[in-house]
């Protein structure tokens, strides 16, 4: 082949591959089912990030309308740098007590602000805790290159790259470990949270990465994407011609990635299945789920799906249950009838037992059930199973010997 040929088939390769990428494209290898091998790759990878938080400074401090503390905290969280995080202290808060932490985690891709615990409030309808007379230490954690927005002493801005698919999750576990190092009345038996749109799919992630936070409630975040509505959005998004996307946790974005050439199918699979939390809710203890029938940002089929999941789970979670709501949109208080549903759970939220030794299920007894689950799982190498007891990212003898030590209890 002469060189000018040459360089004319690369150009022709070229422009094929980008006129293929864009414009009427079947997608469906891209949302076929994931794999074992795929999810076990996920899991791998984020084993290897459990980010701990350090140099924990409260950077402005105020008071809400009933007089409880409100802080702007930052503190670091490798790789990304500076994190902040807002902060609410109970009324007449005792630092010589133990409250529950409540995690709660915004939507959207544009900061939070003190006024999502007055949200929090009101869907818990009388202050912090509705029914067992605990208060709570109340979080709101930005996401990495988002500000903690506050009214008179402005906003801060966290670090880091807010495109890179996930990380916002490693904020929140990272905000988890801040907490509890350096608020002695954080009760770490208590730790529990809710979120909503992307803070909802960001909770999932959280569960099943981050065994401290034991409870959550899921306002219609997004939960699995391999399924037909999320493909046929995406090649809605090919048949357009281009994207102008926000940053930190759309899959979409990885959609776009792949048209333009720029990712690879694998890649971009794995992305999706980041995002796509409902096929690891195996590792989620404690969960609630509402969804509106008719939302029209996050589609009903992904908590469907993921209630199908936890249906599937082996051994079951402790508690699950999904509501759906005929005329529910992208809102909660859309939701009608949600909140008796969130209180009762907050209620027992705030007062599950203890975890008894090697209870790896938490079914209140450590037995062959508990075995069962760490034999299958002997020799994982991860961060992110329930059955590495001591939290050493192996399932090995030392876990076998606490489950052993809780037998019978
Ligand atoms: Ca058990
Ligand atoms: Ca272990």
């Amino acid at each position: 082949m002469t060189g000018t040929a040459c360089a004319l088939s690369i150009s022709l390769s070229i422009s094929l591959v980008a006129s293929l990428a864009w414009g009427q494209v079947d997608l469906s290898e891209v949302f076929a089912p994931p794999s074992e091998a795929e999810r076990a790759a996920v899991r791998a990878e984020w084993a290897a990030r459990f980010p701990t938080g350090a140099n924990w400074q409260v950077v402005a401090q105020g008071m809400d309308s009933a007089g409880r503390t409100v802080q702007v905290v930052r503190h670091n969280i490798q790789p990304s740098g500076i994190h902040y995080v807002a902060v609410r202290y109970p009324t007449s808060f005792d630092p010589q007590s133990t409250y529950p932490v409540v995690l709660c985690l915004h939507g959207g891709n544009d900061g939070v602000s003190p006024a999502i615990f007055t949200s929090y409030d009101s869907m818990a309808g009388t202050g912090s805790d509705p029914c067992s007379g605990r208060d709570a230490i109340l979080v709101a954690p930005s996401y990495r290159c988002e500000p903690v927005i506050t009214g008179q002493q402005g906003s801060f801005v966290s670090t880091g790259d807010c495109t890179i698919e996930d990380y916002e999750v490693d904020d929140v576990i990272g905000t988890v470990s801040g907490v509890l190092a350096n608020i002695p009345a954080a009760d770490e038996e208590h730790v529990l949270g809710w979120g909503m749109s992307h803070g909802g799919g960001v909770l999932l992630g959280v569960l099943a990465r981050d065994h401290r936070v034991r409870a959550g409630v899921n306002f219609y975040g997004p939960a699995d994407v391999f399924q037909s509505s999320s493909q046929t959005e995406a090649e809605g998004l090919a048949a357009a011609g281009g994207c102008d996307l926000p940053g930190s946790g759309s899959w979409r974005r990885s959609i776009c990635d792949y048209l333009d050439g720029s990712l690879s199918l694998e890649n971009t699979r794995r992305d999706l299945l980041r995002h796509s939390r409902g096929h690891f809710v195996d590792q989620v203890t404690r969960l609630d789920v509402h969804h509106g029938t008719v939302d029209p940002t996050v589609d009903v089929v992904q908590s469907r799906l993921l209630a199908e999941h936890a249906a599937a789970a082996s051994p079951p979670l402790a508690t699950f249950h999904y509501f759906e709501y005929p005329t529910g949109v992208h809102s909660i208080a859309s939701l009608t009838g949600y909140q008796p549903r969130f209180r009762a759970f907050m209620c027992a939220a705030f007062s599950m037992p203890a975890t008894r030794p090697g209870d790896i299920n938490e079914d209140g007894s450590t037995d062959s059930l508990d075995m069962t689950v760490l034999l299958t799982a002997w020799g994982t190498i991860t961060a992110t199973h329930r059955a590495d007891l001591d939290g050493n990212h192996t399932v090995d003898a030392t876990d076998l010997a606490i489950l052993l030590g809780g037998w019978g209890m």
